[in-house]
């Protein structure tokens, strides 16, 4: 089995590729930081004997998108599964005081780039008339919250997009998931205040977030039920958050 992992370089998405290299699936990792890729690639051989194909390429990009999953080895080009988690989110601020160029970086990874990659993979998957797209969205993509309205409005696309191309790639058998986790402790938010430490740790403070790998496993659950079972949309919690705002922190 192979699967494609976007934003394997760090939190969900090395998770995931860690998850999947323990259950025997050959793995094609996606990040920008190749260095990373390349250790991952590297530790994940020594600990299961996987065998990666490494491709990394920006997924806003849409040329190196299409050249990248062209370039692929044909026996590398049967991709069962695809993993759309690459994303992020940068600033907290209303809308009037938002930064725009926060904005399109946002709405080009998180709508355009899994976008790029899903036709890519998605006309493949449609040839061979099998296939499993997992999409992580959010518990932003169901709920929106104070000062991260267009984060917001990008997870509510890939919600949108899920439902869509669940019903779009229903002829040829090809299964959508959308997996929406609330808060996860990764480098999400050191991206999002832009290397600031201390307050990315704030936002997990007094309470326990979820671990990359609680995702994870998720999505192998998921990607691990028989053939007639698809997983439409999982929505996972930290037990101390209930809805997108509203934490229970012990401080
Ligand atoms: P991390 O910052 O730890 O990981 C994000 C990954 O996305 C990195 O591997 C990064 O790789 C990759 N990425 C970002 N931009 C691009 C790009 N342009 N091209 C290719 N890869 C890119 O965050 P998480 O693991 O938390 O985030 C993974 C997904 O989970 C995102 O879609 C996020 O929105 C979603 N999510 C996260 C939650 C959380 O609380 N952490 C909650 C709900 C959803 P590189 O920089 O090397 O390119
Ligand atoms: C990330 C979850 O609510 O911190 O998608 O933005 S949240």
């Amino acid at each position: 089995m192979i699967v494609l992992i976007t934003g394997a370089t760090s939190g969900i998405g090395k998770a995931c590729a860690s998850i999947f290299a323990r259950n025997k699936y050959n793995l094609i990792l996606n990040g920008r930081r190749e260095d990373r890729l390349t250790e991952l690639a590297e530790q994940l051989a020594g600990r299961y004997g996987t065998v990666s194909h490494l491709l990394p390429f920006d997924v806003r990009d849409r040329a190196a998108v299409n050249a990248a999953v062209e370039s692929l080895p044909q026996e590398w080009k049967q991709i069962d599964l695809l993993i759309n988690n690459a994303g992020l989110a940068l600033g907290l601020a209303p809308l009037p005081d938002g930064d725009a160029d926060d904005w399109d970086t946002m709405i080009d990874t998180n709508i355009r780039g899994l976008l790029y990659v899903s036709k890519a993979v998605a006309s493949m998957m449609r040839a061979s008339e099998r296939g499993h797209i997992i999409n992580i969205g959010s518990i932003a993509g169901k709920e929106v919250y104070p000062d991260g309205g267009v984060y917001c409005a990008t997870k509510h696309a890939v919600d949108a997009l899920s439902r869509a191309m669940r019903i779009d790639l229903l002829p040829y058998r090809v299964k959508v998931t959308a997996v929406n986790p609330g808060a996860v402790e990764t480098e999400f938010s050191i991206v999002r205040f832009k290397g600031d430490a201390g307050r990315a740790k704030s936002v997990y403070k007094g309470f326990e977030p979820l671990a990359a790998e609680d995702i994870a496993e998720t999505v192998y659950f998921a990607a691990s039920r028989p053939p007639h079972v698809n997983i439409d949309d999982i929505t996972v919690m930290p037990a101390a958050q209930a809805g997108a705002t509203r934490f229970n922190r012990n401080d």
